[in-house]
């Protein structure tokens, strides 16, 4: 059985709330994570209890992580990763000690998503999330940051962590030195230390896309296109070592197919996590983000509900980013509003389709 849940941050770190998450009709939990824990660092149980607890209290379900996100040194496959991949698994064994099943994470060097603008203004009054790709390969690393973690209103934006971006020029430098393919044998090495373990106590491994899917600044890429989604998932063949199949993500380059990779990946019962969003391309390389509905965007969300409804998905879903809307005031991306305007709608689409 799907579940559908919002993006949510504990700690003050987010102006939506638990309680006003539940009044939101069809969620059943949250994607919550402990954005304050160094990254490298393991997650400590008595944290992810109260974190449980407090998400418990408003009828909530904690049953979902985004993100626990992976050291920079086991990305370099540098000898200490061996150090921080027992931290990941000693993680993963805490999340699973308090009912965690499916856990977000992504394999991007350096930087997470990325984006010119995160507030540019948009037809109707709103604002939204922009890439124009000619800004960004302009920016230094230091104007990139200020774009991202610089705009995100003090609230904390998940990769652009102080820390990281401190590093990231040197970073991008040592990346210089890095085959596509070091790459994917460092990732490799990572899913076959770390898919075993969350095999044993049941979370599933779910990678995230890179955003946008394609080379930036000569860093390696991997998960962008669905050939390299097929091999991802060939390096470790477990059902544990599955996806967040991001429709916003991957759909910025026009080639890939969402409906027919929801099929293809999610018929093979890899997809564990649904990021679903839309996105309007100003050129194949430029787009913004967009309200959900198909009329606002490229995407055709039926279709992507659809591809869900047909593969038995049994497994989370979440609207994406959301536009700012009537005044709010929020983390760019995920305000109360837009969500959950867009979760309705999917749901919609949902109820219509198990109802045809
Ligand atoms: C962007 C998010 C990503 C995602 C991470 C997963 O809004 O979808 O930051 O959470 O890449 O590790």
């Amino acid at each position: 059985m799907m579940k559908t849940i919002l993006r949510w941050f504990p700690d003050g770190d987010d102006s939506v709330t638990l309680k006003e998450i539940r009044q939101i009709p069809g969620i059943s939990g949250v994607a919550a994570c402990l954005p304050h824990i160094p990254v490298g660092e393991i997650w400590p149980l008595d944290r992810l209890k109260s974190l449980r607890d407090e998400i418990n209290a408003y009828g909530l379900e904690c049953e979902v992580i985004e993100s626990v996100n992976i050291h920079e040194d086991i990305k370099k496959g540098l000898p200490s990763r061996d150090r921080y991949i027992d931290a990941y698994i000693a993680t993963i064994r805490n999340l699973a000690a308090i009912g965690v099943r499916c856990l977000c994470y992504n394999f991007m060097p350096v930087m997470d998503w990325i984006r010119s603008d995160l507030a540019a203004p948009a037809a109707d009054g709103s604002t939204v999330m922009e890439y124009i790709h000619d800004t960004v390969i302009h920016m230094s690393p230091d104007q990139l940051a200020d774009a991202m973690s610089g705009k995100a209103r003090g609230y904390s934006l998940p990769g652009w962590e102080p820390e990281r971006i401190r590093l990231m020029q040197a970073d991008i430098e040592f990346y210089r030195g890095m085959t596509q393919e070091d790459y994917w044998a460092n990732l490799k090495y990572f899913l076959d230390a770390v898919v075993p373990a969350a095999e044993q106590c049941g979370v599933a491994l779910a990678i995230h896309p890179d955003d946008p899917p394609w080379q930036l600044f000569g860093l390696p890429k991997v998960i962008t296109n669905a050939e390299n989604i097929r091999r991802f998932l060939s390096l470790n063949n477990s059902r544990y070592n599955g996806l967040t199949l991001c429709s916003g993500s991957l759909s910025a380059d026009m080639d890939n197919d969402i409906p027919a990779m929801i099929r293809e990946f999610g018929g093979m019962g890899r997809i564990h996590f649904a990021h679903v969003r839309n996105i309007r391309h100003t050129s194949p390389v430029d787009f913004q983000e967009c309200a959900h509905m198909s009329a606002c965007g490229d995407l055709d969300m039926f279709e992507i509900m659809r591809a869900y409804h047909d593969v038995g998905f049994d497994g989370y879903l979440r609207p994406d980013h959301g536009r700012m809307i009537w005044g709010e005031k929020a983390r760019p991306g995920y305000g109360l509003y837009d969500r959950a305007l867009g979760v309705q709608y999917l749901l919609g689409i949902r109820e219509a389709l198990e109802k045809m």
